[in-house]
């Protein structure tokens, strides 16, 4: 164990202060915890007065291209509340813009892209060889200080979105109800859906590369639109790629003595549950419609569980919270879980509330806990 700390220290990048709070990081790789840890997608958010107040007339990927900006937005909801964990202040959208899209924040519209991708020979406007380090440095910047400015207190995540929620993007200029471009493409031009999935696969694997060497602690994959996909269409065109990055940021990693817990979040997708729970990610994120005991039964204790309130549980009252937060942890066991909601805090949700969801996460884990 001496060599193994002599080992961490050669590997320890930027000299960041010691880590106080392991939990989550215990959590991932399922081993004991004193409490179950819990943080919240969009923990960064606008639901924060002080984060509409720091946001306020700048423009959404300016602030992302702003290192001390991002750091700032971070750390607000650890001021606030006992979160186990931070995750960067970014987007998953910096990566077609790497590729050489464009892409605007339309307020009240949600991300736009002014030229989508329509047909395969679109293709041809995306850089091939995307230098990562020189389109994407300013994310890895921002986590290299927000792993110091942190000082210690939790681990911070670094995040990507996977390809066919990327390529979703891309083809569809932005959100969209049916996602019927991209998926006519699935049918139409299943080589070129392929190709344009293996680009972003190989540029995702060097930026999650570069967010560890950075100070990322623990990574998240977003498919936030694999719900849209059935089962047939989500083994062809996502599941291979996500276990293709977990894959090659694993190996790469694993030369220079690291690990770090890897989380899939493939939202809607729990037809996949099994494949998602043996794709190399130590923890499967769930969202809300599915049981936590069903979703441990089908991953068979091989992966850790994270999520799944419904957000919208939220605008309970606190004592009903807490009932909600009872029943979950009680559904997923307190070993191998980390609590979280089943997709990101919304903008009208009241901070007090987000506190009674973390407080009670923390009070009935430590009673279970105590009682095993
Ligand atoms: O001005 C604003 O603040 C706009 C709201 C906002 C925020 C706070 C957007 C626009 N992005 C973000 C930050 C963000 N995005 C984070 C920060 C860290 C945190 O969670 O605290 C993360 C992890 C994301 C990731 C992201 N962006 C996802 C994956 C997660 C998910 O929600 O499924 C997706 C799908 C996006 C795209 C995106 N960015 C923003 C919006 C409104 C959307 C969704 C658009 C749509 O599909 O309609």
């Amino acid at each position: 164990s001496i060599l193994r700390e002599h080992m961490e220290t050669l590997t320890r990048p930027k000299d960041f202060p010691t880590l106080q709070n392991d939990t989550f990081l215990r959590a991932a790789r399922g081993e004991e915890t004193e409490h179950v840890p819990v943080w919240c997608m969009r923990q960064a958010g606008r639901y924060l007065p002080e984060f509409r107040e720091s946001r306020a007339g700048k423009d959404f990927f300016d602030t992302c291209r702003s290192p001390e900006s991002c750091c700032e937005l971070t750390l607000q909801p650890l001021r606030r509340f006992p979160f186990d964990a931070a995750i960067i202040f970014s987007d998953i959208l910096v990566v077609p813009q790497a590729m050489g899209m464009d892409v605007l924040m339309v307020a009240g519209k949600g991300p736009t892209f002014p030229d989508p991708l329509k047909e395969p020979e679109d293709l041809q406007r995306l850089r091939t060889a995307v230098d990562v380090e020189k389109e994407l440095g300013y994310v890895f910047k921002a986590i290299t200080l927000t792993r110091h400015k942190i000082e210690g207190k939790v681990p911070l995540i670094g995040f990507t979105g996977a390809p066919w929620t990327l390529m979703a993007y891309m083809i569809e200029g932005g959100g969209s109800n049916t996602y019927s471009k991209a998926k006519r493409w699935l049918y139409r031009h299943p080589e070129a859906s392929h190709m344009l999935l293996r680009m972003l696969t190989d540029v995702i694997v060097e930026y999650l590369l570069g967010q560890v060497a950075a100070g990322a602690q623990a990574l998240q994959v977003f498919d936030s639109h694999a719900g849209i996909l059935g089962p047939v269409q989500f083994k062809d065109f996502s599941l291979p790629y996500l276990r293709d990055i977990a894959r090659r940021v694993k190996d790469k990693l694993k030369e220079t003595g690291q690990d770090v817990p890897m989380i899939v979040f493939a939202k809607d997708a729990h037809y996949a549950l099994e494949d998602l729970s043996q794709s190399h990610y130590e923890v499967v994120g769930l969202d809300w419609t599915i049981d936590p005991r069903s979703a441990r039964e089908r991953t068979g204790g091989k992966v850790s569980l994270q999520g799944n309130m419904d957000p919208c549980a939220l605008y309970s009252p606190k004592d009903r919270i807490s009932e909600i937060v009872q029943k979950m942890v009680e559904g997923f066991g307190t070993r191998g879980y980390i609590a979280n909601l089943g997709h990101g805090l919304y903008p009208d949700m009241d901070p007090e509330n987000v506190g009674a969801f973390v407080e009670a996460v923390h009070q009935h884990s430590k009673l279970m806990i105590k009682q095993i």
